[in-house]
């Protein structure tokens, strides 16, 4: 059975949205093997649940690469995985998290299918020292004209997993008018620092900084618009340097 929810706390673009929790015959190490050797066969629920072509005993091809990461998310001591494979039937890469509660669930699944670089596609981190690990997970959502690099961090807790932070990294759109949008996230102590580009045809740039800090309530992390000025250059729209340092999340140079 697949639940969703979806709950906003403010009016800035953020939301803790939940995904949907599928319930699993098997265990991830098991999953894993099933799709690795096809024996032994992976129930017909947890096939339906990772929806590859691959998961199906009676489908000739294997998956052509796969990861397995038990890593601790939360507050119960049971280890989370997170199971990455390359699915060549389908042309992505899927990111699958387990999470045990009585019995093991999966509580997300990713997919990356354009421009996508497998080894970055989804990493664990922390992005401030307050806010706890997330899963995050960056990949093109653009459309047929669009490059929409898109950077999402979730939040795993109470066994479901709530989208934190989502930030597009880089929009390059090809019609006219053509612009090319950057995203940077910065980070301090206990900050996050988001860095934008803006590049128009003809060549005219602007930028803007906005401020982020971790909400243990609304478990995403929220605008704080009362602390722009002390890490952002006001005039310039750009962050005051040594203030914020890059997190790894956002566009290429
Ligand atoms: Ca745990």
């Amino acid at each position: 059975m697949k639940h969703a929810s979806l709950w906003c706390f403010v009016v800035t673009g953020l939301c803790a949205q939940s995904l949907p929790v599928v319930s699993m015959q098997t265990d991830p190490d098991r999953i894993a093997q099933s799709l690795r050797d096809k024996k032994p066969a992976m129930p017909t629920e947890d096939c339906a649940a990772l929806d590859l072509w691959e998961c199906h005993s009676d489908y000739p091809d294997r998956v052509s690469d796969l990861s397995l990461r038990w890593v601790q998310l939360d507050d119960d001591p049971e280890l989370e995985a997170i199971l990455i494979v390359e699915a060549k039937a389908e042309s992505t890469y899927m990111a699958y998290v387990f999470d045990k509660q009585s019995t093991w669930r999966m509580v997300g699944s990713f997919s990356c299918e354009r421009s996508c670089e497998p080894n970055s596609f989804v990493r664990v981190q922390k992005l401030t020292s307050d806010s706890p690990l997330l899963i995050l997970v960056q990949r093109d959502l653009g459309g047929s004209a669009q490059f929409l690099m898109t950077a999402s961090a979730y939040h795993l807790h109470g066994g479901r997993l709530s989208q934190a932070l989502e930030v597009s990294t880089e929009e390059d759109v090809s019609l006219p008018p053509e612009r090319i949008t950057r995203r940077w996230v910065l980070a301090s102590q206990d900050r996050l620092v988001i860095h934008t580009t803006r590049q128009t045809v003809p060549a005219r740039i602007r930028n803007n900084c906005e401020v982020y800090r971790w909400s243990p309530v609304g478990s995403a992390f929220e605008l704080a618009p009362a602390d722009r000025a002390q890490y952002c250059d006001l005039k310039t729209g750009a962050p005051i340097p040594g203030k914020s340092s890059p997190t790894g999340l956002g566009a290429y140079p």
